[in-house]
């Protein structure tokens, strides 16, 4: 494990997963798990409860989010699935780190002030400090590379930061990460409003394609897709944002370039753009589904696969608060 690079990456388990999800982040998680990598994969179920959770749903979402995981070629073979939560690691650090971040930088960050928007009535000290929690997930394992989606930047920004004020002031302790976001398709964006990122609260569900969404289900919600009335298929983010995100989503799905992509469209309409990229889309996420009706049905081996995961997470981790609790003046 010393040469390879270390991968981590986390997921909320709040809702039902979309396409955004995956492709931004749990399709390429999948993928980096190479030769020349380590990967870990939490789902951060702390970060769950800065939005108030119903205990029962949560209970399922993070259970259905680990199987889901395994179901999209996370190998726990070659990698650790685990829950933030059976890692008190996580927190442990995130005090310390806590210390060292500044209430202006926090209040900078674009996903509280959406959320506080959005949850008026819930605007707790979670909801703020929650990029701290996150930047901890990640100095907590040395890691190297973390893929996320473009919303992500700036809190990885912040870990950053907050990794090079700390090595800065008490000597070097964290590994300062690099982000792997990617550049088509680390923003998929609604379906019925494409200038806004597909989202999984979206009050319309026909605004995001759920991973475990029926073929059906998926096809129609493609065919309702907001486009645009001059009929020309090109890529064009800035005036054509309906027609470019589908363009998008079959780059990704086919693995075409853009231009080969826009190419396959030459002289087509709308409608078959759309079931175009509708069949693409189901035949990558079918044998996904199938593979989760599989593994989530075999609870013994999802429980096994966590409690093997946070197992050696810890191994790493308590490695890292050691140092950083030594560094900061806290020995036994
Ligand atoms: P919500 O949409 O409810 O705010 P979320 O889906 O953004 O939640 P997470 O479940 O924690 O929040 O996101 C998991 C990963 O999915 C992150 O890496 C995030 O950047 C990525 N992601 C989320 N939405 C999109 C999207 N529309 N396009 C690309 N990546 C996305
Ligand atoms: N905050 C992230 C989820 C997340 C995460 C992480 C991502 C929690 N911990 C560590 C990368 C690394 C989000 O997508 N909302």
């Amino acid at each position: 494990m010393e040469n390879k690079k270390i991968v981590l990456s986390g997921i909320q388990p709040t809702g039902t997963p979309t396409l955004g999800n995956y492709v931004g982040a749990v399709r390429n998680w999948a993928l980096l798990q190479k030769e020349d990598t380590f990967c870990c994969y939490c789902v951060a179920d702390l970060h769950a409860i800065t939005v108030r959770q119903n205990p029962t749903e949560l209970r399922k979402f993070r259970y259905n989010m680990a199987a889901l995981l395994l179901a999209a070629g996370i190998d726990p073979e070659r990698s650790i699935v685990f829950m933030q939560s059976h890692v008190p690691e996580h927190t442990q650090l995130s005090w310390v780190l806590n210390c060292n971040t500044y209430m202006g930088e926090l209040s900078r960050m674009t996903q509280f002030k959406d959320k506080s928007a959005k949850h008026e009535d819930n605007i707790n000290a979670g909801l703020f400090t929650y990029p701290v929690l996150m930047a901890a997930d990640i100095l907590l394992y040395q890691t190297d590379l973390v893929p996320v989606g473009h919303d992500q930047k700036q809190h990885l920004e912040l870990a950053r930061d907050i990794a090079i004020r700390f090595n800065n002031a008490f000597g070097e302790t964290f590994k300062v990460p690099e982000g792997f976001i990617p550049g088509t398709g680390g923003r998929i964006m609604s379906l019925q409003e494409p200038e806004k990122k597909m989202s999984k609260s979206d009050p319309n569900p026909n605004g995001f394609v759920a991973i475990m969404d029926d073929p059906a289900v998926i096809r129609n919600k493609f065919k309702r897709a907001v486009t645009d009335c001059d009929g020309e298929i090109r890529y064009d983010l800035q005036n054509k944002p309906g027609v470019s995100n589908l363009l998008a989503i079959y780059s990704i799905f086919t693995g075409k370039s853009m231009d080969e992509t826009v190419n396959d469209f030459k002289g087509s309409g709308y409608g078959a753009l759309k079931t175009t990229v509708a069949d693409a889309v189901v035949e990558e996420l079918m044998p996904i589904q199938q593979r989760f009706r599989e593994i989530s049905a075999d609870k013994e081996y999802v429980a096994k696969v966590l409690s093997d995961g946070a197992e050696a997470a810890r191994r790493m981790a308590r490695k890292t608060v050691s140092k950083a609790y030594h560094k900061t003046g806290f020995d036994k």
